[in-house]
Parts: C-alpha cells; structure tokens; sequence
C-alpha cells in the first residue's frame, strides 16, 4: 500500500511526463534498447529506429498504462488486469526484462526532471513501477 505522501509524489510525476513524448523517446530508444538490446528481440515486427512512429505509439501505450495506474494506486491487480493477462498470455514478455525497464524509466525521469525528481519522487517512483511490475508478472507460470 501507498502512503499519502507516497500518492502525492507518484502523481505530481506523473503530470510532468503525461504527454512528453521527450521522455517518452528516451525511455525506449535511448535507455532501454540501446543499453539492454537484448529487449529488442521483443519488438522485432516494429520501426526500432530513433523516434518512429512505432516508439511513439508502443512508448506512449506503456506510460498511459502507468498514468492509469498512477491513479488506481489501491488497487492496481484491478487496474492493470487486462495488460497483465496480455504480457502473461500473449506476449511472454521474460519478467527479467521488467527490471531494466523499470530501471531505464527512473533513470530517464532523474536525468529529464532534475528538480522535481527528489529522494521522496525516487523512492515512490521506485516502489510504484516495482509494483506495477510485480503484478504485469504475477501470472506467469
Ligand atoms: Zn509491455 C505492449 C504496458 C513492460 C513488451 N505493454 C504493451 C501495451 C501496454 C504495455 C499498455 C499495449 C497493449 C495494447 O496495445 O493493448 N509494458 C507495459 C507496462 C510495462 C511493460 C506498464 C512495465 C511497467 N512490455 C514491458 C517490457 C517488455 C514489454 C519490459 C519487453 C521488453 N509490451 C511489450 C510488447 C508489446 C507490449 C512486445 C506489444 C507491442 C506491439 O505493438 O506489438
């Protein structure tokens, strides 16, 4: 569970990036495939290259998940069922790889928001992305 502080942190984030397609980009071309290509071999039948349409539509998809999960921090399994199905069933996605991109989104949110992304900002962040994860891999088996 979250605190309020923890809410308030998570969400005053959030506002800063929904709709930055900046920050958007930099998540996924600039941190997740070039520092772990390996994450790549999922994305083979899309535009990998630097700011194609396909990065904007999949990046903007990912992070509008997590602005809708930004707002149903109580009950996040709820939110996020139907994309938990779809990463558990259908894509298969290795649960490895949501620990570097969870690690990609806090880098790029430190470096892109050097003044709002504090110690209280990181370690909600920090929580609610490992939270966001550990219910996208809970159906795995
Ligand atoms: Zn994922 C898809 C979210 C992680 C891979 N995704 C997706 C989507 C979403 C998401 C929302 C869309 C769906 C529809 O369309 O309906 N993810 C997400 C989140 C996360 C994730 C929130 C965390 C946090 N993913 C991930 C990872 C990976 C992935 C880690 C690998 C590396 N996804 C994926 C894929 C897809 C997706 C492959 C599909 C794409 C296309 O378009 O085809």
């Amino acid at each position: 569970t979250f605190s309020a502080a923890e809410k308030a942190a998570i969400i005053s984030i959030w506002d800063n990036i929904s709709g930055n397609v900046k920050i958007i980009m930099l998540t996924f071309d600039s941190r997740l495939f070039l520092s772990f290509p390996q994450t790549k071999t999922y994305f083979n039948h899309l535009d990998l290259r630097h700011g194609s349409t396909d990065l904007r539509r999949h990046g903007g998809k990912v992070l509008g998940a997590l602005g809708e999960a930004a707002k149903h921090l109580d009950n996040l399994e709820d939110a996020l069922a139907k994309i938990s199905d779809l990463h558990a069933y259908n894509l298969r996605v290795d649960p490895g790889n949501f620990e570097l991109l969870s690690h990609c989104i806090l880098v790029v949110l430190a470096s892109h928001l050097p003044n709002d992304f504090d110690t209280t900002a990181h370690a909600a962040w920090d929580k609610f992305i490992h939270t966001v994860s550990g219910v996208l891999t809970s159906k795995y088996r």
